[in-house]
């Protein structure tokens, strides 16, 4: 699978710069996290790096460390913050893959028992 250029225009740069406003829940050198404007679940977070990549095929793996690092700290507090049963953790590549914001983010889903994924 080839991967597209980076597109510096989209909404998760334009976050990034500060051109559009999120509600950011956390921030390192590498990383930042935001809610999720569609939650598909009570406390529906993105953390993203800082660095441009379209997705995780073409992110320079010295950005996946520092990445997955924030992840973790972020999906303990989500859990925490949200009382999570359970925690689903993903990240989609390409319009195929169901990916609809071209900078790489890795999606922290809060799980309730019994309470299904919002469409
Ligand atoms: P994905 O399908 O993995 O590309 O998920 C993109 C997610 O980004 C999707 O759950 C909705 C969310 N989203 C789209 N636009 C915005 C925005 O402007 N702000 C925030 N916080 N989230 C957004």
């Amino acid at each position: 699978m080839t991967t597209p250029a980076y597109d510096p225009n989209n909404i998760f740069a334009k976050i990034l710069r500060g051109e559009i406003p999120s509600h950011q829940v956390y921030e390192d050198e590498h990383t930042i996290a935001f809610m999720d404007v569609m939650p598909q679940t009570d406390g529906h977070t993105l953390v993203l790096p800082k660095v441009p990549s379209r997705g995780l095929l073409d992110a320079d793996p010295a950005v996946l460390g520092p990445l997955f690092t924030a992840v973790q700290k972020v999906a303990a507090a989500v859990k925490t913050a949200f009382s999570a049963d359970g925690l689903v953790i993903t990240q989609f590549n390409e319009p195929a893959g169901g990916q609809t914001v071209f900078h790489l983010h890795v999606h922290i889903l809060p799980r309730y028992e019994g309470v299904p994924l919002r469409q």
